[in-house]
């Protein structure tokens, strides 16, 4: 049998990189706390998403100690490449930069450090926000974990955003992505988003041998239809430019995602505070859901500490008012870098996104403002 205590100080809700950051910040200001999680640890550990980390990201697991090998395996990039009408165009970041490395190698960082706070296989079923009470089973057996503060960190098809009453204000484009992730060196130095007549392709990369592309698709693409001839050949179709080939090699993982944006707001109720996915998605088109995630993990400890450090609870009624600026405008950032980029087959709407990256390409402040949203504004 798991053992479990009834009660504890903080109960977390999810194993991401939302709750994990936040078991370790805790952690560290001697405040305990438990994690459920649904799945198992290799299934967490292995699970293909993200892979952009701003700055502030890398700074953050750095401090908490979960840096080590994300400095000696990420890759630093100083720019991203826009290709369009056949061109390469580069996008710098001036004295800035991200940092590729992929999320499941997050999680497993975070769980090297604080591993031993999370009870597995234990499916959080409902919360009582009011009563700071968390209904969940382990090992098949119903069982509840009482807090003073819980974190809903369960990702969007998680149990927490129930227990918050509010809007949920949503928007689905009519876009999906197929990606891949592929047993190749990449063909690009740096991430590169293309924008084609037969639709959005994106290169990205997880190492110096692995290769991330992504197709835009429609949001219920048959993954069936999809051999992996036909993959690298419209890769290579709508990535060509003169002078470039794109390599192929072995097809490791594969899978669809949706283009969606969502904000719950508000993003908490009684002693329930939501972070990440739970609380919003961003389409992965502007590469913020992990950072965002991260961001509201270092303001809700902050404010948790704040409460045991001094009893007053000011910081955490805040919390929905200190995330929802930076949540929208990173919604504004994705949803503008997913209409620019994806072609929805109307040849005026094609040449309208054209123009706005020929504008972005030549107009350095244009240029700048991709490039700071990009990276993460510095109060993100
Ligand atoms: P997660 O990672 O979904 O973790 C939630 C955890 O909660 C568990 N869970 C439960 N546990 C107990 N009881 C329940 N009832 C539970 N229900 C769920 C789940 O098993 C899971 O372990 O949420 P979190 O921590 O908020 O992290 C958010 C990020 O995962 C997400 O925003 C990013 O992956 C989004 N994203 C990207 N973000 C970036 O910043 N940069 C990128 O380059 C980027 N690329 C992407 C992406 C997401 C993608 N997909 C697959 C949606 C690329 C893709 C393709
Ligand atoms: C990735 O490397 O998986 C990736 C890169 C950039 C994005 C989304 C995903 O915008």
């Amino acid at each position: 049998m798991t053992e479990v205590p009834p009660r504890t100080q903080v109960a977390i809700i999810g194993a991401g990189p939302a709750g994990l950051v936040l078991a370790l910040l805790l952690h560290l200001e001697g405040i305990e706390c438990v994690v459920l999680e649904m799945h198992d640890r290799a299934h967490i550990e292995s699970r293909v998403r993200a892979g952009v980390l701003e700055q502030g990201t890398v700074d953050l697991l750095c401090d908490i100690g979960a840096g080590d090998r994300l400095k000696r395996h990420g890759l630093v990039h100083t720019g991203i490449e826009l290709r369009f009408a056949g061109l390469p165009h580069r996008i710098s970041f001036a004295d800035r930069a991200i940092t590729i490395y992929g999320q499941q190698e997050v999680v497993k960082d975070l769980l090297q450090v604080r591993g031993e706070a999370v009870v597995f296989e234990a499916p959080a079923l409902r919360v009582d926000a009011d009563a700071g009470v968390v209904h969940y089973t382990v090992d098949g057996e119903p069982r509840t974990l009482s807090a003073d503060v819980v974190a809903g960190c369960d990702g969007f098809h998680g149990v927490s955003r129930a227990a918050v009453p509010g809007g949920e204000l949503e928007h689905m484009y009519p876009i999906g992505w197929l990606g891949i992730l592929a047993d190749v060196a990449p063909s690009v130095e740096e991430v590169t988003y293309c924008h084609h007549e037969r639709g959005f392709a994106l290169h990205s990369m997880r190492s110096p041998t692995i290769s991330r592309l992504y197709l835009q698709c429609a949001p219920d693409e048959d993954l069936a239809a999809w051999s992996d001839d036909r993959i690298w050949t419209e890769l290579r179709t709508r990535l060509q430019i003169d002078g470039w080939t794109l390599r192929d090699g072995p097809i490791l993982e594969r899978g669809v995602v949706v283009m969606h944006s969502y904000v719950h707001e508000p993003m908490q109720h009684g002693r329930l505070y939501l972070a990440g996915d739970a609380a919003h998605i961003v389409p992965a088109t502007g590469a913020k859901g992990l950072n965002l995630a991260v961001a509201d993990a270092r303001v809700l400890a902050r404010a948790i500490a704040h409460r045991y450090r001094t009893g007053d609870e000011s910081q955490l009624g805040a919390y929905t008012h200190a995330r929802l600026p930076a949540v929208w405008r990173a919604q504004r950032f994705a949803s503008w870098m997913t209409t620019t980029l994806h072609p929805d087959g109307d040849a005026f709407r094609f040449r309208l996104q054209r123009a706005e990256l020929e504008y972005v390409c030549a107009s350095a402040s244009a240029s700048a403002s991709l490039a700071e949203n990009y990276v993460g504004l510095r109060d993100g």
